[in-house]
């Protein structure tokens, strides 16, 4: 018996087995969903397919949303393969690194809006795109990070990006709620993926994290996907337009003093 038994879903945001999408993935397909994936280009695919493949994933297609032509697509091939689907999984965020470094007001015009796309417009875009393949019940996520409430070094842009995204589940949430249809985010600690990879002061930060979060850890993609699968299940029913933390309490502390 388990927590998504009976429902399909389609995640995208795996690039490896790293990534936060993987964890919620695994996570969801523990709890009996019917699982599909996307992935962007050559070099993922090939990452992604054998991920596909270990948890029975009927769909992997390609999907950059950055395009309206690949998104219409992947919607028609959810159509032929599912005819309707009870979770769509949003787990991506794209700026120009070197904006995710020094001060925010050096920000370009184009680095602004490439970020808002692909960051914050991409969640409303496919909800769109999805139409009434999302049926009462069904549940939308997407992943944030508390950049977008307090101001992180270097996050900058993104931190602009994800203030955007929690709005747009919030009028997400408004929009579909109607249909029975909900909007949710989940905002992680930090977590050690290629989206972390080589981020300036992303190591230190990582290590204060667990240092002060009140359970002294760091979270992992198993917390995010956990949580994941439980927002996305009938058990979650009541929740919709809200952004649940899952950062071992980390943004909760308002003062910390050094043990010592
Ligand atoms: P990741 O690198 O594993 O995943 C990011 C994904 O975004 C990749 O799969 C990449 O292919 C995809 N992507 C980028 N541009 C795209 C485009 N144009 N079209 C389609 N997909 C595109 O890293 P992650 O940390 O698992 O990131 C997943 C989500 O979690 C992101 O929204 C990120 O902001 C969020 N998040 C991450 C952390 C963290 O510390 N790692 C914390 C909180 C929230
Ligand atoms: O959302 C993110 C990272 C998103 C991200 C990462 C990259 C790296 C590679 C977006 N675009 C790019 N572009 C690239 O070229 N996180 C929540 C992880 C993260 O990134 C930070 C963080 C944290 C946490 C950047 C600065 C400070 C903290």
């Amino acid at each position: 018996m388990g927590l998504l038994d009976g429902k399909k879903g389609v995640i995208l945001g795996i690039a490896n087995d790293h990534s936060i999408a993987w964890g919620i993935a695994q996570a969801m397909h523990r709890e009996g969903a019917e699982l599909g994936f996307t992935y962007v280009g050559e070099a993922l695919e090939r990452r992604v397919r054998p991920l596909a493949q270990s948890v029975g994933a009927a769909l992997v297609e390609p999907c950059d949303v950055g395009s309206d032509e690949q998104i219409e697509a992947l919607m028609a091939r959810i159509r032929e393969v599912y005819g309707r689907i009870d979770m769509l999984v949003h787990a991506i965020a794209f700026a120009n690194r070197d904006e995710l470094k020094g001060a925010y007001l050096n920000t370009t015009r184009t680095g602004f809006l490439l970020a808002m796309e692909i960051s914050a417009y991409s969640l409303t875009a496919l909800v769109k795109a999805a139409g009434d393949l999302l049926q009462p019940g069904a549940s939308v996520l997407t992943l944030t990070y508390h950049g977008s409430q307090q101001a992180v070094p270097n996050y900058n842009v993104m931190g602009v990006a994800k203030a955007a995204l929690e709005a747009s589940v919030r009028y997400l949430a408004t929009d579909l709620g109607p249909r029975g249809v909900r909007v949710n985010a989940i905002s992680a600690g930090p977590i050690r993926t290629l989206a972390a990879g080589g981020i300036a002061g992303f190591r230190s930060m990582y290590r204060h994290a667990a240092e002060v979060a009140p359970l002294r850890r760091n979270v992992t993609i198993e917390d995010v996907g956990n949580t994941a699968a439980w927002l996305c299940s009938d058990q979650a029913s009541g929740i919709t337009g809200e952004i649940l933390y899952v950062d071992a309490g980390l943004n909760i502390i308002g003062v910390s003093i050094g043990e010592d």
